[in-house]
């Protein structure tokens, strides 16, 4: 047995649009009624629905034995329109946490998940110039309001990640092609994360405020090749330590070397949160100018999960938390997981991930928690609902939940706060 810290915060991720259903007043909902912008024309709709019944999933988090949940809250939802609150909105979220709460779950709230309230998306979205104040503005808020219930944040999940989706790749709302587009938005976040982090601090000060980034070794597929070595390092910059670089120094250094400064941006890290879920080998492909001339060569032999979502490399999460050392911040996985339907492959999964998690922990990384992503399957972006995440299976229609065999593995690891 290895056994995890004492207090080691053992949760799942979740985020409101996938989970919660109906959130008509985001950006995504407009999104997803275009054709072809989700596979198989799936729409979130009812997604787990959430907004009635959260608490039946947290019940089955407490038979898991988690002692936290992460959860995120529906910007659009709160503020609908700019300035105007929703009161019941609002009462429904401070529910669903004191549910958590007299379950014994600590939650980690997300201010920003992805998808925007309409009102954002129509002035430019991340790159509207307001955003950093309109979102400082509603993170002070909903802190006033649900300090008393929850002091650990995540301002922005995965924001390098979700921007180049939406700005460079064009699968996620907006659907935007354009570098420039996507420097200027990266930019605008690292102020938006800035301003935010501050708000909370204002109203609380001995919150707990990070973000809750993608982080996904990049190695050259071939190793003896300069340019697949130089590629890989350039990937690995811009994907997971150019952000973070600017939370802890205040300057934005793109891939490419030009250097922006956000003073405001330094120090604005009081942990860090990492989502791991697998990694690149890349090689240099001149024919892919769109994609920074980077093609993706999987493994050879190895496990892949369902959908050609990625290779199985639980190594990698030992690497990024060993990276992760370098903030000198206490570290959580925020969000690990994979695509899974048959559960073929996730109990070993996360019993190997768990591994390197404490085998950081024994090279003295700080990590203080882990948030398998996700109780129940749930509305996967553009894949829709074609790969599932869950510990448990989603019956849409009836919306049954079904444990999968990893279920009670994940909660016996939590309930002995041990790996076996
Ligand atoms: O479902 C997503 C989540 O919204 C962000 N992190 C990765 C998950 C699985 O793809």
């Amino acid at each position: 047995m290895r056994r995890f810290p004492e207090g080691f915060r053992w949760g799942t991720a979740s985020s409101a649009y996938q989970f919660e259903g109906d959130n008509t007043a985001s950006d995504w909902w407009a999104w997803e009624q275009q054709p072809g912008r989700i596979r198989n024309g799936d729409r979130s709709g009812l997604a787990c629905d959430w907004w009635r019944a959260a608490e039946r999933d947290f019940d089955l988090m407490v038979g898991l034995h988690q002692n936290a949940c992460r959860l995120s809250v529906e910007w659009g939802r709160l503020e609908p329109h700019d300035g105007a609150w929703d009161a019941a909105a609002l009462a429904r979220y401070l529910q669903m946490l004191r549910a958590l709460r007299e379950r014994g779950m600590e939650p980690l709230i997300t201010l920003n998940h992805f998808t925007l309230p309409q009102w954002v998306a129509d002035r430019g979205g991340w790159l509207w110039d307001g955003l950093p104040r309109a979102f400082a503005a509603f993170a002070g808020r909903l802190t006033r309001a649900a300090g008393a219930l929850c002091d650990f944040w995540v301002t922005l999940n995965e924001p390098v990640g979700h921007l180049a989706l939406a700005y460079l790749f064009g699968r996620f709302a907006p659907g935007r092609r354009n570098p420039i587009a996507l420097a200027r938005a990266v930019v605008r976040s690292v102020r938006a994360h800035a301003a935010a982090y501050r708000a909370i601090h204002a109203v609380q000060p001995h919150a707990r405020v990070g973000v809750a980034a993608y982080l996904r070794p990049a190695e050259p597929a071939v190793p003896s090749s300069r340019l697949d070595v130089w590629l890989a390092r350039r990937l690995d910059h811009a994907t997971n330590w150019m952000y973070l670089d600017a939370l802890a120094t205040g300057r934005l250094r793109s891939p490419l070397g030009i250097q922006v400064a956000v003073p405001e941006a330094a120090g604005t890290m009081d942990y860090v949160g990492v989502n791991y879920y697998t990694r690149s080998r890349v090689t240099f492909d001149v024919r892919r100018p769109g994609s920074g001339f980077v093609r993706e060569v999987p493994a050879p032999g190895v496990a892949q999960s369902d959908g050609g979502y990625g290779e199985i490399y639980p190594d990698g999460l030992l690497t990024v938390l060993r990276a992760a050392r370098r903030y000198e911040r206490p570290v959580y996985v925020t969000e690990n997981g994979l695509p899974d339907a048959a559960d073929r492959l996730r109990p070993a999964f996360i019993v190997e991930h768990l591994r390197r998690v404490a085998q950081a922990i024994a090279e003295g990384v700080p990590v203080r928690g882990y948030y398998h992503w996700a109780i129940v399957d749930n509305f996967e972006w553009a894949d829709g609902w074609s790969l599932r995440f869950g510990l448990h299976a989603l019956d849409r229609r009836t919306q049954a939940r079904t444990p999968r065999p990893s279920a009670a593995l994940y909660g016996e690891i939590c309930r002995r706060n041990a790996l076996p």
